[in-house]
């Protein structure tokens, strides 16, 4: 027997979890959706497919490539539609990118917004290769007076009670720069169903939300973009009223390779003592990682690890770092970054309720024997 069923009951509106409570099913179903890197796989200068993370809101949807068509409509000159055939004898160009979701680090966050529930791992990096969108804008012909330009993916569902398709608007003189792709394979194989096949926008420095998957339509706006997913979703704010600071490029970040062997309930990593070489990577949207610092001591002091090199504007950087593991006992260890343009990585939180664009320092355990 059917009932009526009010749409807040199902489609919730955010919300704080409270002090003690745990995460719920919902967002272990979640959790188990949207899988993130294994640390142990930030080993790879580049993540292979299968270990990048993974966030979509609603399902995979069904997308038929030789039925698919990128329409560029709008306030152009001239209205395009492309096969993928059309998309695919375009200028081909391959950049190296991380991709960090904007909700990474939520989980740890206290009072903790109740959503994806991220603890440090909603990260990966890979070769996108596609043609740039700059050169279908230009054949198009943007109008003199476009501000945005919005992206339309081929997914739908219902988010905090309203319905619609995924998209997100971008400036148009982002949208303009020549390393923003619509790509078409990742990490030179076809790209992968869960990634946004047969299409999906790459936005180099920006959170993830930015990149598209299962791209459809590219609309030039001549006002701003008034979206979802622009101006309710992804918003740092600290109040459920005030409209927030819409959410961009990404803050740097740093993150270890858990060393040493894992306990499989608690992940606490178990190592030997003597020399232990700690390893990692670090990122950041708005510039090149400068510096790297270890705390082997709960940040009591910080030492600088060395870099290794930065293979593309807004790939990741490796990084290493010797410690001297001396004495028997628990330790904390953490990592921070700093990019050239001053960003620096915060140690602890800096809450906001979307729990957006968190780049509080991880906390890897580590018991020495
Ligand atoms: N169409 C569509 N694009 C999307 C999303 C989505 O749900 N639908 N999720 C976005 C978010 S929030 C992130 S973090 C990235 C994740 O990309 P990945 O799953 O390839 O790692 O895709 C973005 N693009
Ligand atoms: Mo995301």
């Amino acid at each position: 027997m059917s009932r009526p069923t009010d749409v807040d009951e199902w489609s919730a509106p955010a919300r704080i979890a409270g002090a003690d409570e745990g995460i719920s099913a919902d967002e272990l179903r979640l959790a188990a959706r949207n899988h993130g890197l294994p640390l142990e796989a930030l080993r790879y200068d580049v993540t292979p497919a299968g270990l990048h993370y993974l966030l979509t809101h609603y399902d995979i949807p069904a997308v038929d490539p030789a039925a698919w068509r990128l329409t560029v409509s709008g306030a152009v000159a001239r209205p395009l539609s492309l096969r993928l055939d059309e998309l695919r004898a375009r200028p081909r160009v391959t950049h190296r990118v991380t991709l960090e979701c904007a909700g990474n680090g939520r989980a740890r966050l206290s009072p903790r917004p109740v959503s994806q529930p991220w603890l440090d791992e909603a990260v990966g990096t890979a070769e996108w290769t596609g043609t740039p969108l700059a050169g279908l804008l230009a054949e198009a012909g943007v109008a003199a007076d476009a501000v945005d330009v919005a992206f339309t993916g081929a997914d739908r569902g219902f988010e905090r009670g309203v319905e619609q398709t995924y998209r997100r608007g971008l400036p148009l003189a982002e949208a303009l720069r020549d390393d923003v792709l619509l790509a078409y394979e990742m990490n030179g194989g076809p790209l992968p169903p869960q990634h946004g096949a047969p299409v999906r926008l790459i936005v180099p420095g920006w959170y993830g939300m930015a990149h598209v998957k299962w791209l459809v339509g590219v609309a030039v706006l001549e006002s701003e973009f008034d979206g979802f997913q622009n101006v309710t979703a992804y918003r740092v704010k600290q109040t459920a009223d005030e409209p927030g600071e819409a959410v961009t490029r990404i803050l740097p970040k740093a993150l270890i390779q858990p060393p040493g062997v894992p306990d499989f309930q608690s992940r606490v990593r178990v190592v030997g003592r003597g020399d232990v070489e700690l390893t990692g990577r670090a990122w950041s949207g708005w510039a090149p990682v400068e510096s790297v610092e270890v705390s082997t001591d709960d940040g009591a002091t910080w030492r600088p690890a060395e870099l290794g090199p930065q293979p593309a504007p807004y790939a990741w950087r490796s990084w290493r770092y010797a410690w001297t593991a001396a004495h028997p006992g628990r330790y904390e260890l953490r990592a921070r970054a700093r990019d050239a343009a001053g960003h620096e990585q915060p140690v602890d939180q800096a809450w906001n309720r979307q729990g957006m664009a968190s780049n509080h320092a991880q906390r890897v355990s580590v018991v020495v024997r």
